[in-house]
Order: structure tokens, then C-alpha cells, then sequence
């Protein structure tokens, strides 16, 4: 299998650690989704990394389709339950780590359009959510070791992955000082071998 990611994409990192957690080998293909060149399109029309090209030519997209694929590939490291509520609970957060991750790229790219093209109230409703977002995280995280519980899953990687990236693109949001609980789970999952090797090249 191969996988068509950036380094620094929060999605193409939680599928690299997905990878990693669960000992699963893909050939690692760098793109840059915003060159002319890019081969992306030819797997996804939609032009988006992550990208899970399988032996037979197929493509995965998105990254909650690419992760759930990939757990269930091997019972190493069940990182998404069998079925009802857990389930829902775990793809909720899940859901809301990439919430975080498209709140803060949509302010990355406002960013870089000339001063006076930027919609200041657009920026303001994507710093909402996104501040919403982590305050969530840190109240369901509450004085546990992960979000869910004593396992790590896939909401605490997704919800990582968006958070560390903003500390790298937005360090302005000093989630960490505001959620100590945040910062000791973080400094846990930063220890693991996944999350070491997908660090984002400069972060
Ligand atoms: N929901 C998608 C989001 C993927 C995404 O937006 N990736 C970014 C890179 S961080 C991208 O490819 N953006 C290109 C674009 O929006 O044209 C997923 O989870 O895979």
C-alpha cells in the first residue's frame, strides 16, 4: 500500500501514527497538494491528503475512512470499539479533533491572502470553534490518563494531531497553559514512538 501525505498535514499524521501504533508498512509518498504538479487529483478528486492507495490500484479517502480501514486490518492495537455507544463516542471525538485541524487551516490560509482580503469575522468564527473545540476536549478528558478512558484510541490521536499542528502553525494558542490536563496528556502521548516519528519536520 502506499500513502500520499505531507509532513506536516494533521490528517496524514493521524494516519502515519494509526500505522505505526498498529506495526502496519505503506511506502510513504510525499506530496505538495498546491503544486501544479501534484499526482494527488489522479487518486482523489477532491485533491486532499491523506490518500490510501491500496495493492489493487484503489483509493481511500478521507482520513476517517483511511483510519477505520486500517484498524480493521489487524486486531493489533484496536484503536476503534466493535459497535454502539463507545463506538459513536470515539468517532465523535475523532470528528471534533479534525473540527480543531479544519478551523485552524482555514485561518492558516486567511492568513496568507493579502491583509485587506482577510474576513476578520471569518477568522473570528473559525477561532470560536476551534477554542470551543479544545475547551471540549479538555472537559471530556477531565483527570484521565486518555480522553476515553485507560486505552488510547483514535479520538485522542485525531484530537492530538490537530492540536500539535496548531501549536506549530498557530502558537499564538497557548492550549497548553490553559489546560494543564491537556498538557499532561499530551506530554504522554508525545513519549509514544507514533507521535516522535510523524513529528512535522521544523515543529
Ligand atoms: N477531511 C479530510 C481533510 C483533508 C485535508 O483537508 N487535507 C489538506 C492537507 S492538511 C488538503 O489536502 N488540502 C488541500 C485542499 O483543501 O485543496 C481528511 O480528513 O482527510
Amino acid at each position: 500500500m502506499k500513502l500520499l501525505a505531507s509532513l506536516t498535514s494533521p490528517y496524514a499524521r493521524k494516519i502515519r501514527v494509526v500505522l505505526m501504533e498498529k506495526r502496519i508498512e505503506v511506502d510513504l509518498i510525499e506530496e505538495n497538494i498546491w503544486s501544479a504538479e501534484t499526482k494527488v487529483t489522479l487518486h482523489n478528486p477532491l485533491t486532499k491528503i491523506p490518500v490510501l492507495i491500496l495493492d489493487d490500484g484503489t483509493s481511500l479517502y478521507d482520513s476517517r475512512v483511511i483510519a477505520e480501514f486500517l484498524d480493521g486490518i489487524t486486531p493489533v492495537t484496536r484503536l476503534i470499539p466493535e459497535g454502539g455507544r463507545e463506538r459513536a463516542m470515539v468517532k465523535r471525538l475523532e470528528a471534533l479533533g479534525d473540527g480543531i485541524a479544519d478551523a485552524g487551516i482555514a485561518i492558516f490560509l486567511e492568513r496568507k491572502r493579502d491583509a485587506a482580503q482577510q474576513g476578520e469575522d471569518w477568522i473570528a468564527r473559525q477561532m470560536g470553534k476551534l477554542e470551543r473545540g479544545i475547551a471540549a476536549v479538555a472537559r471530556e478528558l477531565g483527570d484521565r490518563k486518555f480522553c476515553q478512558g485507560e486505552n488510547m484510541n483514535l479520538g485522542d490521536i485525531s484530537v492530538a494531531c490537530a492540536i500539535l499542528w496548531l501549536e506549530f502553525r498557530m502558537p499564538e494558542v497557548k492550549w497548553r497553559d490553559s489546560y494543564p490536563n491537556l498538557k499532561a496528556w499530551i506530554e504522554r502521548l508525545e513519549a509514544r514512538a507514533s507521535f516522535i516519528e510523524t513529528k512535522p519536520p521544523g515543529a
